[in-house]
């Protein structure tokens, strides 16, 4: 087992470590009181509601193979082989005062052009799946929308990079918090991965102006292969067909709409990967829900749909468009024959 995602909804323990004398990766950690605690290991920390008798998510990624790290502009990261996770925070107001760009979009370009020297630097070039969280993301700022601020900052590093912002881009999502600074963590490894797209949906990096002067840079799930392993990251899903939001107002129809986006893209995943299909019962989820009294009909929707067993958690978080009332991400990994 060379890559593997460890869930635990109690406080970070030991337990879950020495499995197979694995070391940690990387990981998450969400809750409301997560402050003060501290992980030996990149930890993505993010002080937001998490729903259940926990109220803690804690995510460790597991490697057995060889680990080596350091800091690199303030990006706090791990290798294990040929996979690097990294996290890094930055607070936008240090990115103040500038004439052409606002500072969170400042901000977003340089984290993400930190992100890529690093990987240059490890040789690490390709990028799998980034998590992105920032304050009062439907927030308006310098007249413009700040999810609108941060997709300009994120395509201007692609380009600068001369990354390509469309077709081959990674997996993600991009989620408002309360407060708290840009945070990104992120995985990239040595061999590309094969970007899937929903039928069901225009491509992100090809929307229409309407919704912000750049598009954002993600794709829909990208499959990736750590050795012996496809894992497959589908990003956030919302109730979006073609470019539009649909069912605004209805959480239980969004909700609906969300897992027959996610449902399309693992097909879709089903075809393009190395290692059969996809079925919705086999995912972890993690559900964004907007407002908190929405959440128990969330589960009640979710609940038919993936059934009792299903690995669900949800965490409390704005959605990019106002418009949208959750978003859910999935993860799931099969091994590859011979691995
Ligand atoms: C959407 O489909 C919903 O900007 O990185 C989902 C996943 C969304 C990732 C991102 C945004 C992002 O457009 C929003």
């Amino acid at each position: 087992m060379s890559l593997q995602l460890i869930t635990q909804c109690t406080p970070p323990s030991t337990a879950a470590v020495s499995r197979e004398t694995a070391a940690v990766l990387g990981g998450a950690l969400l809750g409301r009181a997560t402050a003060g605690m501290t992980a030996q290991w990149p930890e993505q920390r993010l002080a937001t509601r998490v729903f259940g008798d926990s109220a803690l998510l804690g995510e460790r990624w597991l490697t057995t193979l060889p680990v080596s790290g350091g800091e690199s502009e303030g990006i706090v990261w791990r290798r294990g082989g040929d996979v690097l996770y990294g996290v890094l925070e930055l607070d936008e107001a240090l990115f103040a005062g500038e004439k052409e760009r606002t500072p969170l979009q400042a901000a977003s370009e340089e984290a993400y052009l930190r992100i890529f020297r690093l990987l240059e630097a490890q040789e690490l070039p390709h990028l799998w799946r980034v998590w992105n969280y920032l304050a009062d993301i439907n927030g308006e700022s310098h007249g413009l929308e700040r999810y609108r601020q941060f997709n300009i900052g994120r395509q201007d590093a692609f380009l600068e990079f001369s990354r390509g912002a469309t077709g081959n881009v990674p997996a993600a999502c991009a989620l408002g918090l309360a407060g708290g600074p840009l945070s990104i963590a992120f995985m990239a490894g040595s061999t590309p991965a094969v970007a899937v797209e929903n039928p069901r949906q225009v491509s992100a990096y090809n929307y229409p102006a309407e919704y912000g002067p750049r598009s954002p840079t993600f794709s829909r799930a990208a499959l990736v292969y750590p050795p012996g392993r496809e894992i497959l990251f589908v990003s956030g899903t919302a109730s979006i067909v073609g470019h539009r939001t649909v069912h605004p107002g209805d959480v239980a129809a969004q909700c609906r709409e969300s897992l027959a986006n996610i449902a399309a893209v693992i097909a879709e995943a089903g075809r393009l990967g190395r290692t059969g299909a996809y079925a919705l019962g086999e995912l972890s989820y993690r559900v964004y829900v907007r407002d908190p009294a929405s959440q128990p009909l969330i589960a009640e929707t979710l609940l038919p749909l993936l059934g009792p067993d299903a690995d669900i958690v949800h965490v409390e978080a704005d959605i990019c468009r106002s418009d949208l009332l959750l978003e859910i991400e999935a993860v799931a990994s099969h091994a590859l024959e011979g691995g």
